[in-house]
């Protein structure tokens, strides 16, 4: 497969690379793709040094397949010059997500849905991943009825500056903020931007995406998005109302034979997701899983993922892995390894 990923030099490129290396994909030809202030900088892939190119070259090399992770702008401009060209672009920003003409795509709910067709294909925000991962399990077996979630979000879902922000606070040095506010020792109410109803785009995300991903309509989530200090992955407390009862330890057990997810929950032993665990690694992790005691058939959960990998990156190359494998996408050229 020919490839570019765009957004090469940025948080979500980096670990893209590191992901794609990791598992292997069979890629013949490489193109790592930035903005105009970065066209002819070296990057590293597997040991190979390679010259970052602009967006108009890499449209006119037809690459197989384009994974995107520059911004919703980058992506609603660029995107569709892509797709004319025969490309099938995974898109890792919000700009395509609740396009009713775009699949939104978590590969191991409903990668069966795509088609040779789908030529720009869109990955969910990250809190969506790691909370839907947790969720279809238990929905297909009691069905949701709503859902209230609280997020306890890292830096590095903002962005480069806003884990230089809480370096930099950590080191006693001024800087540039990213946050309204300093996040050190810190909690903001406040991921993404403030809309007209009060919530936030990050919120909204929670609220809308889920709904898309699991093709049902039936179930309602309300959310708060906090981010705190900290850099390796997304916490989230999920309260989830069924309509039907469940057994607690059915509930593990489901969880736990659900490819993607490690249940690690054992208050004896302090056993319970955290990101430092979580950091690097590409399941979705559950825990402290227990009955809500002041309401019917509700559960509580704490769900923990590294947010640039199962949130971003992984999520992406395992859309990329289903296209291939289902022969969805035919490479132009022989694949070396
Ligand atoms: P660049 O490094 O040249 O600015 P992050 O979210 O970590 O800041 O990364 C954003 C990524 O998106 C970077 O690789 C950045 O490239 C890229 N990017 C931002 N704006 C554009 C653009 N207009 N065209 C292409 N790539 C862009
Ligand atoms: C955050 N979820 O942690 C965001 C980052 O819509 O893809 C990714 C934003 C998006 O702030």
């Amino acid at each position: 497969m020919k490839v570019a990923v765009v957004g090469a030099t940025g948080m979500v490129g980096e670990v893209m690379l590191k992901v794609l290396a990791e598992r292997n994909f069979p890629i013949t030809e490489l193109l790592l793709v930035a903005s105009e202030r970065s066209i002819g900088k070296k990057l590293n892939y597997r040991d190979e040094e390679y010259t970052v190119i602009g967006l108009a070259d890499a449209v006119a090399s037809q690459p197989d397949i384009a994974i995107f992770s520059a911004g919703g702008d980058t992506s609603l401009e660029w995107a569709p010059k892509f797709a004319e060209v025969g490309t099938t672009v995974i898109d890792n920003s919000s700009a395509w997500r609740m396009d009713p003409s775009k699949k939104l795509v978590v590969p191991e709910i409903n990668a069966n849905t795509l088609t040779a067709e789908d030529k720009i294909i869109a990955n969910p925000n990250c809190s969506t991943i790691q909370m839907v991962m947790a969720l279809d399990p238990l929905h297909k077996k009691y069905q949701m009825k709503r859902v209230v979630v609280s997020t306890y979000q890292s830096v590095s879902g903002t962005g480069v500056k806003a884990v230089e922000q809480l370096e930099n606070e950590i080191a006693g040095i001024e800087g540039e903020m990213a946050y309204p506010y300093p996040i050190g020792r810190n909690a903001l109410p406040h991921c993404d931007v403030f809309l007209e109803n009060g919530y936030t785009k990050e919120e909204m995300k929670l609220a809308r995406e889920p709904q898309k991903i699991l093709d049902d309509r039936t179930f309602s989530v309300s959310a708060t998005a906090v981010r705190i200090p900290t850099a390796g992955g997304h916490s989230e407390s999920v309260n989830v109302e069924f309509h039907n009862n469940f057994d607690l330890s059915e509930v593990r057990k489901l969880l736990s034979e659900t490819p993607g997810v490690t249940v690690q929950d054992n208050p004896d032993t302090n056993t319970y997701p955290m990101p430092i665990y979580a950091h690097g690694k590409d399941d979705v992790f559950v825990g402290r899983i227990r009955r809500d005691e002041t309401q019917r058939n509700t559960l509580n959960m704490w769900v923990v993922s590294d947010n640039l990998r199962k949130g971003a990156a992984t999520n992406a190359v395992q859309i990329a892995e289903y296209l291939v494998e289902k022969g969805l996408i035919v490479g132009t050229s022989e694949a070396v390894s």
